[in-house]
C-alpha cells in the first residue's frame, strides 16, 4: 500500500536531518545526481542548500552519458573525489550501494532494487503521489535551511519528470510565482543540453547552481544561452525526423517498436509520443546511434496493469547490466549490446525489421 506523501514526509525529513547532523561541517560531500532536469535540479537544490547549512566542501557531480550509478566506472570516478559522504539522487537505489564505507543518503523515486546496508534512504516510490527527485530534495531540506528561493529549481525538475500538471499541491502557486513560461523554457533548455550530441551537462548545471530565476536560463548569460539554443535546434531537427518513423508491431505480444538512429537522446521522447497513441501497447523507441555498439532504448506504456521493469527482466537474454529494465512501472528502458538487443526483440515477437 502506498503511503500518503504528507504522512511520509516527517519521517523522511527526520532521516535527512540525522544524516547531516552526523557529519562534521568540514566533510567533503559529493552530490551524485542524474543528468536530466529532475536529477540536475535535485543536485542543484542540494548543492545550494548544503553550504547554507554550514557545509564547506560540497560538489555536485552528474552521472555520465549512458552511465549507471552502480557500476565500477561510476565508482572509480567518485572514489577519486575522496568524498567523506555521498548524496545519491535520481539514480535509483540498489542493494550494491555506490561507495562502500562512505556514508550515503539516497534521495530517489524509482523502483528500488533492494537497499544497501546502513544507508539512509528517502524513497518516494512507495508514496502517493510519487514525487520527482527535485521536489523530494526540496521538501526534505526545507526544515534545515532557508531555501524558499530555490523552489523554482524543484518546479523545473518536477515539470520535466511529471509534466505541467504534476500532482504537487504547491506547483500551481510556484508556476504563478516564477511564471509558467519561464519554468517551461528552463525545462526545455536544461534537457536539450543532455539530449544533444554534445551531451553538455556543465552548462545547465552551472545555470541551476547560480541563477536566481528560471528566466536566466533562457535569457541570461549570452554565451550559455547561445549554446543552449544550438542544442535545442539540433534536438528539434533530430526529433522531426524521428517523429515520422512508423512503429513496428510484435506478432505475438502487445509490444510496438520505433527504430531510431540518432546521436541525440531522443528515444525517451519518441516512446512518450507513441505511448498515448498506442494506449494498449508497450512502446519501445530503440536508438542505435546514441552509443557505439549499443542500442539505447526507452519503453513506455499507458497500461496501468503492466510493470515494465518486471516484464523486461523476465525475458531471457543472458546477463544484463544494472541499467537494463530499471526505472518506473510504466517507464523503463536500458541499453544493450546490439546482438543482445536483437535477442530481446526476437523474444518479444518482432520480425527482423526490428533488429538493430
Ligand atoms: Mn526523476
Amino acid at each position: 500500500m502506498p503511503i500518503p506523501l504528507d504522512s511520509a514526509l516527517p519521517d523522511a525529513r527526520e532521516r535527512t536531518r540525522a544524516f547531516f547532523d552526523a557529519l562534521p561541517r568540514t566533510a567533503r560531500i559529493v552530490v551524485f545526481c542524474h543528468f536530466d532536469a529532475d536529477g540536475l535540479g535535485a543536485g542543484a537544490v542540494f548543492g545550494r542548500a548544503l553550504p547554507r547549512m554550514g557545509f564547506e566542501d560540497v560538489r555536485v557531480v552528474p552521472s555520465g552519458r549512458g552511465e549507471n550509478a552502480f557500476t565500477d566506472a561510476a565508482r572509480t570516478r567518485l572514489r577519486a573525489l575522496r568524498p567523506d559522504a555521498l548524496v545519491v539522487t535520481d539514480l535509483g537505489v540498489n542493494r550494491e550501494g555506490v561507495l562502500e564505507g562512505v556514508p550515503t543518503l539516497y534521495v530517489d523515486h524509482h523502483r528500488p532494487d533492494g537497499e544497501p546496508e546502513g544507508a539512509a534512504v528517502v524513497l518516494g516510490y512507495e508514496w502517493e503521489p510519487i514525487p520527482a527527485s527535485a521536489w523530494l530534495a526540496y521538501e526534505i531540506l526545507r526544515p534545515l535551511a532557508e531555501i524558499d528561493d530555490l523552489s523554482w529549481i524543484a518546479a523545473v525538475g518536477t515539470m520535466s519528470d511529471l509534466g505541467d500538471k504534476a500532482p504537487w499541491d504547491e506547483l500551481p502557486a510556484l508556476r504563478r510565482e516564477w511564471t509558467a513560461k519561464w519554468l517551461r523554457e528552463a525545462v526545455t533548455a536544461v534537457n536539450a543540453a543532455r539530449r544533444a550530441s554534445a551531451f553538455d551537462i556543465q552548462t545547465p548545471l552551472e545555470l541551476l547552481m547560480t541563477a536566481a530565476h528560471p528566466r536566466e536560463i533562457a535569457e541570461g548569460d549570452a554565451e550559455a544561452v547561445a549554446r543552449l539554443r544550438g542544442y535545442r535546434a539540433e534536438v528539434q531537427a533530430e526529433l522531426s525526423v524521428a517523429r515520422k518513423r512508423a512503429p513496428l508491431f510484435s506478432a505475438t505480444q502487445p509490444w510496438a517498436l520505433v527504430p531510431l538512429d540518432s546521436p541525440c537522446q531522443i528515444h525517451p521522447l519518441i516512446a512518450q509520443q507513441w505511448r498515448g497513441r498506442l494506449a494498449d501497447r508497450v512502446v519501445i523507441a530503440a536508438n542505435r546511434g546514441y552509443l557505439p555498439g549499443t542500442v539505447a532504448f526507452s519503453a513506455r506504456t499507458a497500461r496501468r496493469d503492466l510493470v515494465l521493469p518486471e516484464l523486461l527482466r523476465a525475458v531471457d537474454i543472458g546477463p544484463v547490466g544494472p541499467e537494463f529494465g530499471r526505472g518506473h512501472d510504466q517507464a523503463s528502458g536500458g541499453q544493450l549490446p546490439t546482438a543482445q538487443f536483437n535477442r530481446l526483440v526476437d523474444a518479444l515477437g518482432f520480425d527482423e525489421r526490428a533488429r538493430a
